[in-house]
């Protein structure tokens, strides 16, 4: 057995389970100057400052062999997947498909949708695109996630309160065992990080685990993939 030293209590890695880590939306859209993200007002420097430690996450996972999925949250060119209250919440003065300095805004394919190059997917990494908020709303990340006979999941990313929280929900109603790594997610609002933190792992856990990239790279020292022989 692998344990995490995680919070409420120890996350357990039997033997028969499997882990996989979740990148969400490292999209440029989101962290970078010129994206959605900034052109609603938001501070990305916050967002960049868990880049080198999901760097880090990232390829101790690679170096354990673990399944990775990243996503990016997008649209088809014509829209036709975009809810009209999406298109039409915010009331700004740019919107989801509009021209913007990184191309249409969340459309897939657009400079804008692509995941930032310190993150880049390998070769054999999975990338989901999204048009909601949850990874597994309208995407066939269930069962990939069934093939690989993936039990657990190591969740990261942004933004911590929107599609970070959404995905770990949907991920815990489906009967997935999830932690949600503390340095490793982030949001433009520092108190709806810590929110999440606290609302995820009160009542013993009640939509799963928090922990510390130091502390889930610990634990895997001593986990090895039942896929690689
Ligand atoms: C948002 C996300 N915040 N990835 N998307 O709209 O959290």
């Amino acid at each position: 057995m692998t344990v995490i030293s995680a919070q409420p209590y120890d996350y357990e890695l039997p033997e028969d389970s499997n882990i996989a880590l979740i990148v969400i939306d490292m999209q440029r859209d989101f962290m970078e100057l010129g994206g959605f993200g900034d052109i609603l007002g938001n501070d990305v420097s916050l967002l960049q400052a868990i880049v080198p430690t999901l760097k880090r996450l990232l390829d101790g996972c690679r170096s354990r062999h673990l399944p990775i999925f990243h996503t990016t949250e997008g649209h088809q060119p014509d829209l036709s997947d975009c809810p009209v209250s999406k298109l039409k919440r915010g009331k700004g003065k740019l919107t989801i498909g509009d021209a913007a300095p990184m191309g249409r805004i969340l459309v897939l394919g657009e400079p804008g949708n692509g995941i930032i190059p310190e993150l880049a997917p390998l070769p054999g990494e999975i990338v989901i695109s999204k048009p909601g908020k949850g990874a597994f709303y309208n995407t066939n990340l269930e069962p990939l996630l069934k093939e690989r006979n993936v039990t657990h999941l190591l969740i990261t990313g942004v933004t911590t309160e929107v599609c970070v929280q959404t995905t770990m929900r949907e991920a815990n109603d489906r009967g997935y065992e999830c932690l949600l790594v503390e340095d490793a997610t982030e949001s433009y609002f520092p108190e709806f990080k810590r929110s999440t933190l606290e609302m995820v792992r009160a009542q013993g856990g009640i939509i799963g685990w928090t922990a510390t990239t130091d502390r889930v790279l610990q634990g895997l020292r001593s986990w090895s993939n039942p896929a690689i022989v």
